[in-house]
């Protein structure tokens, strides 16, 4: 059958089978379509603005696939995208068609793009850029402190004034990306992430972003400097260089990625210990560590919801279901850190008191896992502290049921945390 919702969504149709697990864009109702997900199998069938995908639901079976050759980033390997039915006209094809990089290419090729990245983001290399780190987060807890002095009730965004800015300050550091610019760079983010801009929008913002990273590769070209974007451009010994759009794809994912999961981790760990007042107290009395309320808020409360998305070059077999070539695959990683088999029958219930260590698969596995890891870790294990030394009183400045999630389908984001500093 034909979904209803393909014409007014894609400007195509698309047939959807009938019984797919529609992915709500407005994001109203996030537990249950995850468990709706579950329900749907290991590998459920889904619908994404009238486009069908399968979408992988448990833990132990994205284990499997995500270091499964045959399962690739190359959009040429869609079939719906080579018979013309998804266009650019798709508002979610720029979660997937993002230029040549680390995030869009698999194989011997995929490890030449993404070496000097993952070299660059090692423990101990981030060992060297804590106190910088440790800076920004002085600043922006400054920052929330004369914020709420200046507004009457006292309410501040914690999310706007510092689980936004804190990443975008790490990242842009890293790569090269003057502070000037970071406003530009979240709004631009904003309204690619969000469901409602309008798709002409969205793809004039993408190749307005095109150009400003261009030309930032092209400035470093000219003028090394000592950041990451500087690194990607200079050859390894003996091998090849990165072409200019493979410095860009690279710097782009490293943007988009290297801000907007983090914004996730740190809010939504502090709201999962503020609706959990009893666990908050057993953290701050040092009986739980910040290591497990970070990896509990990654297993619980996943910044990314979705990944998309893989294609099978050749018909897959898993169980008694097969992923038929050319067919697209999305990670579902929310439902994946809900799998009660991998978390038990408590899945669904946030506990940092679990016995460490929390075997999630937020940062994916195999040879795409996130190369960030380590640095969301450190940036949330400097910010968590310091936010609750500073202000032991913190509280949401408004009922849980008010926080609202913002209109994105891949991502976990919420649009706002009110939030009162001293009780
Ligand atoms: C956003 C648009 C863009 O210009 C480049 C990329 C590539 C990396 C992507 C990013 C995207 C969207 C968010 C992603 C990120 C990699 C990790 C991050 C998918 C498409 C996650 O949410 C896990």
């Amino acid at each position: 059958m034909t979904c209803p919702h393909a014409a007014a969504a894609n400007g195509t149709t698309v047939a959807v089978p009938t019984g797919a697990v529609v992915i709500d864009p407005l994001v109203q109702d996030l537990d249950g379509e995850t468990a709706r997900l579950r329900d749907a199998g290991p590998l459920a069938r889904i619908e994404l603005l009238g486009v069908p995908a399968l979408a992988v639901t448990r833990h132990a079976l994205a284990r499997q696939l995500l270091v499964d050759p045959r399962l690739v980033k190359d959009l040429d390997a869609w079939d719906l995208w080579r018979r013309g039915e998804v266009t650019h006209e798709w508002p979610l094809i720029g979660m997937i068609d993002a230029g040549r990089s680390m995030f869009t290419v698999d194989g011997a090729e995929h490890r030449r793009l993404r070496s000097k990245t993952s070299q660059a983001l090692t423990p101990r290399r981030l060992e060297e850029i804590r106190p910088d780190i440790e800076r920004f987060t002085a600043e922006l807890l400054d920052a929330l402190a004369e914020q709420a002095a200046r507004s009457e009730d006292g309410v501040v965004d914690l999310k706007s004034v510092f689980a936004q800015p804190l990443p975008m300050r790490v990242v842009g550091m890293l790569m090269g990306v003057d502070e000037a610019e970071h406003p530009m760079l979240l709004s631009r983010y904003k309204a690619f992430f969000s469901m409602l801009t309008p798709q002409e929008e969205r793809l004039a913002l993408l190749a307005e972003l095109d150009v400003f990273y261009t030309a930032l590769v092209r400035e470093r070209t000219a003028h090394p400097a000592d950041d990451l974007t500087s690194a990607l451009i200079l050859a390894d010994e003996g091998g090849e260089p990165l072409t200019e759009e493979e410095v860009v794809g690279n710097l782009k994912a490293m943007v988009a990625a290297g801000h907007e999961t983090t914004i996730g981790l740190v809010l939504n760990a502090v709201r999962a210990l503020l609706t959990h007042p009893d666990q908050l107290r057993r953290v701050l009395d040092g009986e739980i560590s910040w290591e497990n309320v970070i990896e509990e808020t990654l297993r619980w409360d996943t910044p990314t919801t979705h990944l998309l998305m893989r294609f099978a070059t050749e018909d897959i077999q898993v169980g008694d279901v097969t992923i038929p070539r050319g067919e697209g695959v999305v990670i579902s990683y929310r439902a994946i850190g809900r799998d009660t088999e991998q978390h038990g029958a408590d899945a669904d219930a946030f506990d940092c008191g679990r016995p460490a260590p929390i075997r999630h698969m937020t940062f994916g596995h195999g040879p795409h896992i996130c190369p960030g890891a380590a640095l969301s870790r450190v940036e949330a294990q400097i910010a968590l502290p310091a936010l609750f030394a500073r202000f032991p009183k913190l509280r949401a400045a408004v009922p849980d049921e008010d926080v609202t999630k913002l209109p994105v389908m891949t991502q976990n984001d919420m649009a706002a945390f009110p939030v009162l500093l001293n009780g």
